[in-house]
C-alpha cells in the first residue's frame, strides 16, 4: 500500500485570482478579495489552496505570462498583501500552492528584452531563437493559441519560439543559467512560506534537438517534439535536488498528452521528481478527430476506461490527481453532468466520483456551487486569449459558420470557467462594486454561495461532507480501487478496500433510471449507507433495483 503523506490525504482548491473576488471595486478579484473568503474555504473544509499566478504580468494570457517573477501584479495587490493571504491560510491550517509558469516568461520579462537586442546578448540563449527557411518559420509548428509557433522579429531578422502566444517565448531549459535562474526564483518564494508549486504545462520545457519539423504540411501540430521530450525526466530530477528535496513541498506538474508510464515514472514513490501530475486522456473525451473544438458526444463507456486505467496504472507507484474542471476547461456539471433539469444531483454525483477514486481531489472555484457554463451572445463579450484567436481562425481563415464556431465555445471554452465567482444574488453576483472584467453569468441569481450556505440540502455542504468523511476514513485516501459492471453503460461501479472494510461506489451516469445488476459476489451481504445523493437506498438495493437519474451512492459492504 502507499506511504502515508500530507499531500494525498488533502482536498485542493484552484482560486483564479481574477475571478474569485474582488475588495475595491475595479472589477478584477485580488489578494484582499481571497483574504476576505479565507472562512468560506475554511467551512468548506479544504487543506491547499492552489493559487492561479499572481504575479506581474502584461496579462496576454491572464497572468500565464510572466514579466517578473518576483512581483505581485498591482491589480491583485501587494507583496505585503500576499504575506497576509499566506499568514491567514496558516493560521487556519490552509497551505499555499502557487503557480510556476517557468516554460515560457512574457516577452516583457528582462531577460527575454535583453535577449531580443542582438544575436550576441548574454541572454539569446534564454529563449529559442533561430534564423527563418527562406521566407518560412524556422519550422512547421503550431502554437496551442492557433497560427505559427514562431514570430519574426525586425531587430535581428530572426524568429523566436512561442508555443502559446506571441507574447510567451519559450524559455530554452537546455541553457544552465536558464534553470539556475528559476531555481533561484523558486527557493525565493519557499523561503517566504510557500508550501509547493503547480507546475505549468511542465512537461514541455525539453524540445527535439534540431526542433524538426512534422511531416510535410505548411503548418502542424509539432507535440511529439516538446511534449515529454527528452530530457524532461533529466531536468525534473535536476530540478528536485537543487530544490523540492530541500523544502517540505507538494507539488503537481500540469502535462497535457502524458501517459500513464510516464506518469508512473515521475511521481513514482521511490525515485520520481513529482508528487503527482494532470494527465489530460478524460478531457479529450468529447474531442472528435479535428481536436478540442471538434465537439463530439461523450460515453460513459469511454470516461469510464481512462478513470480506469489511471487508476490501475498508478495503484502501486505513483498517485493521482483527480479533477473534472479548472481554468482551462468547461464547468465540470454542464460537460460531465447536466445543468438544467438535475444540476443538483449530478453535480454530487461528480462529486462523489472525485472524492471516491484513489488520488487528490482539486476542487475548482465555484464547482462547489455548481456554477455552470455560460452563453454570451456575442465573440466581443469574450475575453480568453485561445478563444478569441480559435474564433477568427476559424471564421476568416477556414470560412466556417460564425454560429457554428460559437456553438464549440460554448461547449468548450475557457471563459465558461472564468466568469466571475457567484457569491449571492445581487448585481454581477456580488463579486464587485463595479463592472467586472468579464460579465457573471447570469444565473447568479439563483445559483451562489449565499443560496448554497443557507440550504442543507445544498451542493456546498455536500462537498463539506466528503471532504469530512475523507478525513475520518482512511479507506477514501488509501483503499485498493476494483472496477465493478465494467460493460454497464450508464453506471460507474468501483469498490475500495482497506485493512478488511469494504466500500462499494455507483454512480449513475444517466439523466433517467438505470437498473442495477447486482454483482453475484454482493449478493446476501449487509450493506450500510455511508452517503449519496438521495435520501434513502431502497432496501431491495441488491435484489433488483435501479438507480435514479445522476444517483450517487456510497455503501460499506460487510
Ligand atoms: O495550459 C496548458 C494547456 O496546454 C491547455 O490547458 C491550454 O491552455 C488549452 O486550454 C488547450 O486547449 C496551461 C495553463 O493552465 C493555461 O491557462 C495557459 O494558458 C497555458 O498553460 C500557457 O501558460
Ligand atoms: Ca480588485
Amino acid at each position: 500500500g502507499a506511504k502515508r503523506t500530507f499531500w494525498k490525504e488533502a482536498v485542493v482548491y484552484q482560486i483564479y485570482p481574477r475571478s474569485f473576488h474582488d475588495s475595491n471595486g475595479d472589477g478584477i478579484g485580488d489578494l484582499q478579495g481571497i483574504i476576505s473568503k479565507l472562512d468560506y474555504l475554511k467551512t468548506l473544509g479544504i487543506d491547499v489552496i492552489w493559487l492561479s499566478p499572481v504575479y506581474e504580468s502584461p496579462n496576454d494570457d491572464n497572468g500565464y505570462d510572466i514579466s517578473d517573477y518576483r512581483a505581485i501584479h498591482e491589480e491583485f495587490g501587494t507583496l505585503a498583501d500576499w504575506e497576509v493571504l499566506i499568514d491567514g491560510m496558516h493560521a487556519r491550517g490552509m497551505k499555499l500552492v502557487m503557480d510556476l509558469v517557468v516554460n515560457h516568461t512574457s516577452d516583457e520579462h528582462a531577460w527575454f528584452a535583453a535577449s531580443r537586442e542582438s544575436v550576441n546578448s548574454p541572454y539569446r540563449d534564454y529563449y529559442y531563437w533561430r534564423p527563418g527557411r527562406g521566407d518560412h518559420e524556422p519550422n512547421n509548428w503550431t502554437s496551442v493559441f492557433s497560427g505559427s509557433a514562431w514570430q519574426h522579429d525586425e531587430r535581428t531578422d530572426e524568429y523566436y519560439l512561442h508555443l502559446f502566444s506571441k507574447k510567451q517565448p519559450d524559455l530554452n531549459w537546455e541553457n544552465p543559467r536558464v534553470r539556475d535562474e528559476i531555481y533561484d526564483m523558486m527557493r525565493w518564494w519557499l523561503n517566504k512560506g510557500v508550501d509547493g508549486f503547480r507546475m505549468d504545462v511542465i512537461n514541455f520545457i525539453s524540445k527535439t534537438p534540431g526542433l524538426p519539423s512534422v511531416g510535410e504540411e505548411r503548418y502542424a501540430w509539432g507535440g511529439e517534439h516538446f511534449m515529454n521530450g527528452p530530457h524532461l525526466t533529466e531536468h525534473l530530477q535536476e530540478l528536485k535536488r537543487e530544490v523540492l528535496d530541500r523544502y517540505e513541498v507538494m507539488t503537481v506538474g500540469e502535462m497535457p498528452g502524458v501517459t500513464v508510464e510516464q506518469a508512473r515514472e515521475i511521481t513514482g514513490e521511490n525515485h520520481g521528481s513529482l508528487n503527482m501530475v494532470f494527465q489530460f486522456e478524460h478531457m479529450e473525451v468529447d474531442s472528435g478527430a479535428g481536436g478540442k473544438w471538434d465537439v463530439t458526444p461523450w460515453k460513459l463507456h469511454d470516461l469510464r476506461s481512462i478513470l480506469h486505467k489511471w487508476q490501475t496504472g498508478l495503484a502501486d507507484s505513483g498517485w493521482n490527481s483527480l479533477y473534472l474542471n479548472n481554468h482551462d476547461q468547461p464547468r465540470m456539471v454542464s460537460r460531465f453532468g447536466d445543468d438544467s433539469a438535475y444540476r443538483v444531483q449530478s453535480a454530487k454525483m461528480l462529486a462523489t466520483l472525485l472524492h471516491t477514486l484513489q488520488g487528490t481531489p482539486y476542487i475548482y472555484q465555484g464547482e462547489e456551487l455548481g456554477m455552470t457554463n455560460v452563453r454570451f451572445d456575442r465573440i466581443d463579450q469574450y475575453k480568453d486569449i485561445e478563444t478569441l484567436n480559435m474564433y477568427r481562425e476559424h471564421t476568416e481563415q477556414y470560412g466556417k459558420d460564425p454560429a457554428d464556431v460559437m456553438k464549440s465555445i460554448y461547449a468548450k471554452g475557457r471563459d465558461n470557467a472564468r466568469t466571475p465567482m457567484q457569491w449571492n444574488a445581487s448585481l454581477h453576483g456580488g463579486f464587485t462594486s463595479g463592472t467586472p472584467w468579464l460579465e457573471s453569468n447570469p444565473n447568479y441569481s439563483d445559483i451562489n454561495a449565499e443560496q448554497a450556505l443557507s440550504d442543507p440540502d445544498s451542493i456546498f455542504y455536500y462537498y463539506q461532507a466528503l471532504i469530512r468523511l475523507r478525513k475520518q476514513n482512511p479507506i477514501m485516501v488509501y483503499g485498493d480501487y476494483r472496477l465493478w459492471l465494467e460493460e454497464d453503460e450508464f453506471i460507474y461501479a468501483y469498490t475500495r478496500s482497506w485493512e478488511g472494510k469494504e466500500w462499494v461506489v455507483l454512480l449513475n451516469f444517466a439523466g433517467h433510471d438505470a437498473a442495477f445488476h447486482c454483482p453475484p459476489e454482493w449478493k446476501g451481504r449487509a450493506f450500510t449507507r455511508i452517503i449519496g445523493n438521495y435520501e434513502d437506498v431502497p432496501f431491495d438495493m441488491f435484489a433488483d433495483a435501479s438507480l435514479r437519474p445522476f444517483e450517487a451512492l456510497v455503501l460499506e459492504i460487510t
